[in-house]
């Protein structure tokens, strides 16, 4: 007889009894995400790092609003791009492992960094792990042929009720040459499903704003299956002129649909003026260095033996290695703290107040962009960059 999600139909018989303890730890579980003890067939051989190519994995969608003229309609195709990442960011480990697996917790310093070519010419994309305490992921992303430029950073804070909730600290900011325009866009709050049956996947809730420096902000409501009613992975969105929010007769733009399937993009009148099915876009690769010529610091490089173990089910190995980072780790600040210096992040800086960010964020509802919960607001530094070391095998 089939097994219902209650009994853990997902799980390995032979990890029924780790994911039991581990169900039962988290009602003691204290927010912070890198502490969490999973068993090892839930364990992913991807570091957090890594995640930030999700948005980028259509770089044809990411650079399109740079080609259009009109203000309105290029916030609207800021929209359709954003929608489009999320099936990859939310949903993509699902899709390919069977369920979300806990990531590598990255390091200070670690990098990850690749290459998509398309259409467009080369896109790049630089991750650095710039905080550990709390743990805090910055990435660039940028297409020089089409003057467009991703940047942001993004922190988990993590609570236990019924299941794992998370709310995303962090925002991304978007910028075209050509306009000299920028978007601040804010990360959605998620939960997990599936956690009881073993196989967790997450589900979006609450909102998301895209306030551009044209005027126009784009707010995207999230909803699930629910206990009663309501669909997985849909969505609804509105655009409307700055300070228009609550206006109904000032919506210029709608969406409606699934961040996981089909969603459509309505004008004023009701007019369709894009239909997307996130099942059909097609993907560009991301490229990434072969091992041996990573850095170091270089993600699969730094994680290869821990991951190897992992892949193997070799759970002596997988926590031997884990501890030779973290020991590695422990050293390298403790020698900083000796010499009375800090470890230097190689493509971000700190800062303390980002006057756009201020502006910005004044269309978001009890928005500011929370430093205390990053350690900073962190930035890409060009200068910073061009004298980094991996170097970028173009022009910043
Ligand atoms: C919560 C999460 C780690 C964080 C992941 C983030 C928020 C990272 C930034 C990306 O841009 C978007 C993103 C997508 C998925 C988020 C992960 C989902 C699950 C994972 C938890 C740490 C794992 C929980 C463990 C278990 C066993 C339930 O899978």
């Amino acid at each position: 007889m089939p097994k219902t999600e209650e009994e853990g139909a997902a799980v390995p018989a032979s990890s029924r009894g780790s994911w039991s303890s581990f169900l039962k730890s988290m009602a003691s579980f204290n927010g912070d995400l890198s502490s969490m003890t999973a068993p090892a067939f839930i364990l992913s051989t991807t570091s957090l790092t890594e995640f930030s190519a999700y948005w980028a994995e259509m770089p044809r969608l990411l650079v399109a609003p740079s080609k259009e003229p009109d203000p309105q309609k290029r916030a609207m195709l800021v929209l359709r791009w954003f929608l489009s990442t999320l099936k990859q960011q939310y949903a993509s480990r699902n899709e390919k492992l069977g369920s979300e697996k806990k990531p590598l917790n990255p390091f200070l310093g670690e990098l990850f960094m690749g290459s998509w070519e398309d259409e467009e010419g080369t896109t790049q994309l630089v991750s650095e792990q710039v905080s550990h305490h709390p743990p805090v992921t910055a990435y660039s992303i940028w297409n020089k042929n089409n003057g467009v430029r991703l940047q942001g950073y993004n922190a988990q804070k993590a609570s236990f009720r019924t299941t794992i909730n998370v709310r995303q600290v962090g925002h991304a900011l978007l910028h075209f040459d050509k306009w000299d325009e920028d978007y601040l866009i804010t990360l959605p709050a998620l939960h997990i499903e599936g956690l009881i049956g073993g196989s967790p996947y997450v589900e979006l809730n609450q909102s998301t704003y895209i306030v551009g420096s044209n005027g126009f902000t784009s707010r995207i409501d999230y909803s699930g299956k629910g206990w009663v009613s309501g669909t997985k992975n849909s969505l609804k969105a509105v655009m409307y002129p700055h300070g228009k929010e609550k206006s109904k007769d000032s919506i210029i733009y709608y969406a409606d649909g699934s961040w996981t399937g089909d969603f459509t993009i309505k004008d004023a009148k009701k007019h369709v003026v894009e239909q997307y099915n996130a099942k059909k876009e097609p993907k560009t690769a991301l490229k990434v260095a072969p091992l041996q010529e990573q850095d170091p610091l270089e993600s699969r490089r730094a994680w290869q033996k821990v991951a190897e173990a992992i892949q193997k089910g070799d759970m002596n190995t997988t926590a031997h290695e884990k501890t030779i980072i973290e020991e590695s780790q422990r050293a390298l600040r403790k020698k900083e703290q000796s010499e009375k210096r800090q470890w230097e992040r190689r493509f971000f800086t700190r800062l303390t107040s980002v006057p756009l960010l201020d502006q910005l964020f004044k269309e978001v509802p009890y928005g500011s962009p929370e430093q205390d919960q990053t350690n900073g607001i962190w930035m890409f530094d060009p200068a910073l960059a061009k004298n980094a070391n991996p170097k970028f095998n173009d022009e910043l």
